[in-house]
């Protein structure tokens, strides 16, 4: 082989490494949106929006803030509210840390900013 041989198979085998790794991620982002109920924004105390210890769904109405039930508890979010929604780290939106717009989402605060997991305390939908 060429040098440009090795780097053409290197390139084309790093290219297949990571169509797989796609494969593999998008059921798992697919499955979101629908156990996220319309119009919410959903925290789940796992990671990966898995649902074992407990999850909310937060219908908000835009511009008024909300406290989470699931306070200090969130380590994946979801935003299905057709909105812009701010994360806040302390109740009635004090500390703001972190904009979803709307269909984004976090699957691990704990990658982000770990000193965000397990700290959202409230939700503003815009
Ligand atoms: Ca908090």
């Amino acid at each position: 082989m060429t040098i440009s041989q090795r780097v053409t198979a290197a390139v084309a085998a790093l290219l297949l490494s990571l169509a797989g790794i796609f494969v593999i991620s998008s059921p798992a982002a697919a499955a979101v949106p629908g156990s996220c109920a319309n119009n919410s924004v959903c925290g789940f105390v796992d990671q990966q929006f898995q649902t074992t210890h407990g999850y909310e769904w937060v219908a908000g109405t835009p511009g008024s803030c909300q406290n989470v039930g699931l306070n200090d508890s969130w380590t994946s979010v979801y935003n299905n509210a057709g909105r812009t929604v701010r994360l806040y780290r302390d109740a009635n939106c004090g500390n703001g840390v972190w904009t979803l717009t709307s269909g984004d989402s976090l699957r691990n605060m704990g990658l982000y900013q770990p000193s965000w997991n397990d700290k959202i305390s409230s939700v503003r939908m815009s």
